[in-house]
């Protein structure tokens, strides 16, 4: 088998959808640090690795792939023993990627673009629209859960992973009401009893919201 690095830090929630994949597909890898706090993501070599200085990067053998949905793939299909988390049907895989593609340009987003200003700027204050965003995009994940336990249907897919990750930080900003997001309350404690979850998500998720909780001042 060839040798799989994944690059990144626990507070970040496409990290930690790749390492949900990772840990679901019981695949060995090795888990390389890159603290974006310490700008370590901006070095020469990782941005010969990575010229879009995210994190997650994964490095299959000298295969370079970023952006964790795309990783998320990847994986699945080269290691997967089934194509449970990543479905191959057209249909099924079509309605999984439009969730990928939600949380990548909407869900994930609404935090980018209130996490990025603080931890390289050091803004504190937020307006208004920005927090309207979380909760556009809390609307959308609960009206997407429908009757199903998952976002996809009947079983965990990679689209939990990314949407999950994300979800479970954004707390950080806005908190997330079961009385209004009982759908989204029910999964996230349903996603919890995966046997990786906890190692792989509920750490980094609480580390990331104990570092911005109280930080923020909506104008
Ligand atoms: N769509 C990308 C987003 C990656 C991303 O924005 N990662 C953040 C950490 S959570 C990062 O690397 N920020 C540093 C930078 O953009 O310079 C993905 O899903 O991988």
């Amino acid at each position: 088998m060839s040798k799989l690095v994944l690059y990144g830090l626990d507070i970040s929630p496409p990290v930690r959808a790749c390492l949900l994949t990772l840990r679901a597909l019981d695949v060995p890898f090795e888990y390389k640090i890159v603290d974006l706090l310490k700008g370590e993501h901006r070095t020469e070599e990782f941005l010969q690795k990575n010229p879009q200085h995210t994190v997650p990067l994964l490095d299959d053998d000298g295969t370079l792939i970023w952006d964790s949905h795309a990783i998320c793939c990847y994986l699945v299909d080269k290691y997967g023993k089934s194509d449970d988390l990543y479905p191959k049907d057209l249909v099924k895989r079509a309605k999984l990627e439009q969730r990928l593609y939600f949380d990548a340009s909407v869900l994930f987003m609404s935090l980018r673009n209130i996490s990025v200003p603080y931890f390289y700027k050091k803004v504190t204050t937020v307006p208004q629209e920005k927090i309207d965003n979380i909760i556009d995009a809390y609307g959308h994940l609960e009206n997407f859960l429908g009757d199903s336990p998952y976002l996809t249907g009947d079983t965990v897919t990679i689209a939990d992973f990314c949407c999950g990750a994300t979800a479970s930080s954004l707390p950080a900003m806005v908190s997330i009401d079961p009385e209004k997001y009982p759908k989204i309350t029910a999964w996230l404690a349903r996603l919890g009893e995966l046997p990786y979850y906890k190692e792989a998500n509920a750490k980094g998720a609480e580390e990331y919201i104990a570092l911005l909780k109280d930080v923020f001042t909506i104008v």
